[in-house]
């Protein structure tokens, strides 16, 4: 597992601990993408519990810091219910890495799960969304379904569904468009394929997963706020998690919007998908 910035600079600030500790600490933070808000509290909680005793060794200080960034930090992996046809509607703005995940999910379920997984290329915006799809379906031998470029997307998702339980498959993946015009269309769009795809699959079968790139630091903490408020998150899969050197956007994210993560892209294989590992990662992010 790599290791951030942030920890880099945490060893530093720990071992040389002066007057101006929570000060540093709190800019170190919020530099590693923790959030000014998270960053205070967090800030609030260890001055807490390190008044008192006056004795702030490097170990102490860290192992309160990861318990602080613990207890916020929501992790989830993403199960399927037995038995019946469950979706899968993967979210995000254009480039995060939806249609790289898509496969990465289906190549995960079918693989280490043994589910059967049908592709639905909902993302109609575009003809070359639904070939690049198409071209994933056939590497890793998983069946799409298409319709023609600029069809409605719902009609895909509803279609792709009735076919799914037609063959008793377990899952189908749909990918959306994250290319719209602007906020309000893509809202309205996603609404639609929310209504449609909620009336067709109930409960936990159906998932909505927002894809974010981990590259894009507090700007991925908007478009979580965006689709929460637009239809609702379930979990987060956050993408190109290897090519960061920050990471403090998940503890930002589960703090503020308390959606789980379920799973990291680190790299652009169809292998390259880990369920999130809490341990690993609060290692890697305070550096210990
Ligand atoms: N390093 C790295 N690259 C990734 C990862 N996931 C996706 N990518 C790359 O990110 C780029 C965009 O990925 P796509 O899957 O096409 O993203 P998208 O969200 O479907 O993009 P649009 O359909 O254009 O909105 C591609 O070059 C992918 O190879 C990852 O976990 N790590
Ligand atoms: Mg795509």
């Amino acid at each position: 597992m790599r290791k951030f910035a942030l920890g880099g600079k945490l060893r530093n600030l720990f071992g040389a601990v002066n007057v101006e500790f929570y000060d540093e600490l709190e800019d170190i933070l919020i530099e590693g993408d923790i959030g000014p808000v998270t960053a205070a509290r967090i800030i609030e909680s260890l001055r807490g519990e390190i008044r008192g005793t006056g004795k702030k060794d490097r170990d102490r200080l860290s192992g309160i810091l990861k318990f602080q960034l613990g207890s916020t930090l929501r992790v989830e992996p993403l199960s399927l219910i037995e038995n019946t046809t469950n979706l899968l509607l993967i979210l995000g703005v254009n480039g995060v890495g939806k249609t790289t995940t898509i496969a990465k999910l289906a190549n995960f379920f079918r693989r280490q799960q043994g589910k059967t997984v049908l592709l639905a290329a909902a993302d109609t915006f575009r003809a070359a969304a639904v070939d690049q799809l198409v071209l994933w379906g056939k590497r890793i031998g998983v069946n799409v379904f298409r319709k023609d470029p600029g069809a409605d997307p719902g009609a895909v998702v509803y279609e792709a569904i009735s076919s799914a339980e037609a063959n008793r498959t377990d899952l189908v993946i749909a990918d959306t468009a994250g290319r719209m015009h602007n906020k309000a269309h893509l809202v309205r769009e996603l609404g639609k394929i929310n209504r449609i795809a909620g009336n067709r699959i109930s409960g936990s079968a159906y998932k909505k997963i927002l894809v974010l790139d981990a590259t894009t630091g507090q700007n991925a903490l908007r478009q979580a706020e965006v689709f929460q408020e637009a239809i609702g998150v379930d979990s987060i899969i956050l993408a190109k998690y290897d090519s960061t050197a920050k990471g403090g956007i998940v503890v930002a994210i589960s703090s503020d919007l308390g959606i789980p993560f379920s799973f990291m892209g680190v790299g652009e294989k169809v292998e390259d998908l880990v369920p999130f590992d809490r341990e690993l990662y609060l290692n890697s992010l305070i550096g210990s």
